[in-house]
């Protein structure tokens, strides 16, 4: 397997859940603006798409979309899916969320908007998330087990934090507790990115 990834970015979710399930995978780095992958190669013709992440799988295939490749790492380690008849259709409602309306909500952050664009999605972003809040409590989730949608989560906190979108304290509480996880730490470590310290933004919020 081979991720193509840009630091900090969706693909962050990938990596840690490659981690998380002990898959062995190969990591290229792709330059997003300038579509060049670190081998030096024209990205826009691995993925038309343009964007990261992008799987390419043991039989050569390739695989793009957070939803699908979090999906399919969930297939391969149980441990990181979600248990009950219900189970994967309630996995895939939460990471369609996550896609659909959170990871949007953060796009204008990576353009060039202007900055009632960017305090727009600020504000959608914080009523997204407050969406999620009564289903943190002290676990993950969908209860005490982290499943491959907290990653996916895990990585768009990283930007509400840079970003300074507003949240609750048991968001950043959930936030650290994840970034605890081994799996999460060297997944940082690996594209260069700092551990979480937000004890000093928690200072600063009133709730
Ligand atoms: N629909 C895609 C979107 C992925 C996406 O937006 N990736 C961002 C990084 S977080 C990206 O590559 N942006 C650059 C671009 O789209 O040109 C998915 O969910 O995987």
């Amino acid at each position: 397997m081979k991720l193509y990834y840009a630091p900090g970015a969706c693909s962050l979710a990938t990596r840690i859940c490659l981690h998380e399930a002990g898959i062995a995978a190969e990591y290229e780095r792709v330059d997003l603006h300038s579509q060049l992958t670190e081998a030096g190669e024209d990205y826009s013709k691995i993925n038309p798409k343009g964007s990261v992440p992008l799987l390419t799988l043991e039989d050569g295939q390739s695989l793009t979309e957070n939803v699908a490749l979090l999906d399919l790492i969930a297939q391969r380690e149980p441990k990181l899916a979600v248990d009950g008849p219900l189970g994967r259709t309630r996995l895939i409602e939460m990471l369609s969320f996550l896609s659909t309306e959170l990871h949007v909500a953060f796009k204008p952050f990576f353009h060039a908007a202007s900055e009632a664009e960017k305090a727009s999605a600020a504000e959608t972003a914080s009523r997204d998330l407050e969406l999620l809040n009564d289903r943190l409590g002290e676990g993950y989730l969908f209860g005490p087990d982290f499943t491959v949608a907290d990653a996916y989560l895990f990585a768009m906190l990283r930007w509400a934090v840079a970003f300074g979108v507003e949240m609750r304290s048991e968001k950043f509480a959930y936030f650290e507790r994840i970034a605890c996880r081994p799996a999460v730490h060297r997944s940082l470590k690996e594209e260069g990115l700092p551990l979480p310290r937000i004890e000093a933004r928690l200072a600063t919020l009133s709730f």
